[in-house]
């Protein structure tokens, strides 16, 4: 059945009130997807995967964005190159989704053929007079960030992504993320908006009770920060955090570790975080007992104690730890589904079995992701119902999420909605 709208986006953008969740159509229309997909997918920095995703010549990944598709490589000389999934013939999907191991790129349909630096070097009965120079495939804008691949498939890409490179570039050297290796990748389709999925990441509000393995090496900071209905002993545990944390960050920052929060959120086009997080327990790395899961360090890391940098975008999250790094991605699919991408990095040249231990390694964000999934899904369910209004966020505990929300709103407008 055909569904039509009575309403444009606009109006829905006007009734989002500051401090409260959005409401319920910017959730679930199907118009408001599509406009999502074109503005924040199409017309932003995402991040879309790891240089170590395609770590010799010729190995290829597809990534799939809404109607946009487009193919991370390693060419023959070994350089990172980004192409739109779309042969210069009559249009046709070159590789399928997922990974590959190719020479050349060879179209199914008519066998345009194009070498990986995206140069056609073969396309039958066109003719002496055909100029194949005019015909390689179109590149997308990407940047390596540290080995975290970004692009935007906008002709001007937002420059405001300078401020995430020049603090990551820094920030993630260390950890030498283009010769890290995925040892262990998930995907889950979540049953709800891609705004939820990110709203949930950004609050720990929901921690405690959700997350009992994230929550034995994960410090939730905003945590109760109440100071009118705290009760003593919340009170002296959130003073507890703050103060670990003050004496760390002074700690590793003297060391010549940066530490101290970064953040862009709103009144721009790229909207990021990121802080050094203290790991709680034995404070080395995000698993069951908070002890690192792998023997061989990430990149030229040589103590597992420097906590958890923490990266957050408006399509991603990211923990880089001593011993391992966990980086989700999400694409919507649809109103109400979600990709949940997560790859699990350790050193390449740690062995399974020797060095890590897969099921420590991987099982605390396992069953983080599955919580969250769920949480999302009655989250959305309950959006759905016309009983929904939005409802006020946390000015302790979810100050994030409004951040996100007013950044959302500014950025629809500053795309014409
Ligand atoms: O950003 C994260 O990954 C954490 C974990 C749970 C909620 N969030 C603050
Ligand atoms: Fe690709 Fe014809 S559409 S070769
Ligand atoms: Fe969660």
């Amino acid at each position: 059945m055909l569904k039509t709208f009575s309403s444009a986006i606009s109006p829905l953008l006007d009734r989002r009130s500051q401090g409260h969740s959005l409401p319920a159509g910017l959730y679930t229309r199907q118009d408001v997807f599509e406009a999502d997909l074109d503005v924040f997918f199409h017309k932003h920095w995402i991040y879309v995967g790891l240089e170590c995703d395609v770590p010799e010549p010729g190995d290829a990944h597809v990534i799939d964005l809404g109607s946009a598709s487009i193919i991370l490589l390693r060419d023959d000389d070994g350089r990172i190159r980004v192409f739109h999934n779309v042969c210069r013939h009559r249009g046709t999907r070159l590789l399928d989704s997922g990974s590959s191991i190719i020479s050349k790129l060879v179209c199914p349909y008519h066998q345009w053929t194009y070498e990986l630096s995206g140069e056609l070097a073969y396309a039958p009965h066109m003719g002496t007079s055909f100029d194949k120079t005019c015909r390689s495939l179109k590149p997308v804008h990407f940047k390596s960030i540290g080995g975290l691949i970004y692009v935007c498939l906008s002709e001007a890409p937002p420059e405001d992504i300078d401020a995430l490179e020049r603090t990551m570039k820094e920030r993630l050297a260390p950890y030498d993320l283009a010769n890290s290796k995925v040892a262990f990748q998930t995907e889950i389709i979540e049953t709800g908006n891609w705004k939820l999925t990110i709203e949930n990441n950004r609050e720990c509000y929901h921690c405690s009770s959700n997350h009992p393995e994230l929550c034995v090496s994960f410090i939730d900071l905003d945590f109760g920060f109440d100071p009118e209905t705290l009760n003593p002993e919340d009170r002296e545990e959130a003073e507890k955090h703050q103060a670990l944390y003050d004496e760390r960050t002074r700690q590793w920052e003297a060391q010549g570790h940066p530490s101290a929060a970064v953040e862009q959120l709103v009144d721009c086009a790229t909207n990021f975080r990121t802080q050094r997080l203290v790991i709680a327990g034995a404070g080395e790395s995000q698993t069951p007992d908070a002890t690192a899961a792998s023997a061989k360090l990430m990149g030229t890391m040589t103590r597992k104690d420097l906590g958890d940098t923490h990266l957050w975008g408006h399509n991603c999250w990211h923990h880089f730890m001593g011993d391992h790094a966990v980086t989700t991605l999400i694409i919507p699919l649809g109103p109400d589904r979600t990709l949940v991408r997560t790859k699990w990095l350790v050193h390449k040249d740690a062995v399974e079995g020797r060095d890590y231990d897969l099921d420590k390694l991987t099982s605390v964000w396992i069953a983080t992701n599955g919580q969250d999934a769920q949480l999302v899904a009655r989250s959305h369910a309950g959006i759905l119902d016309p009983a929904y209004e939005p409802g006020p966020y946390s000015p302790f505990t979810e100050g994030q999420l409004d951040n996100f929300a007013t950044w959302y709103i500014d950025r629809m407008r500053a795309n014409g909605y």
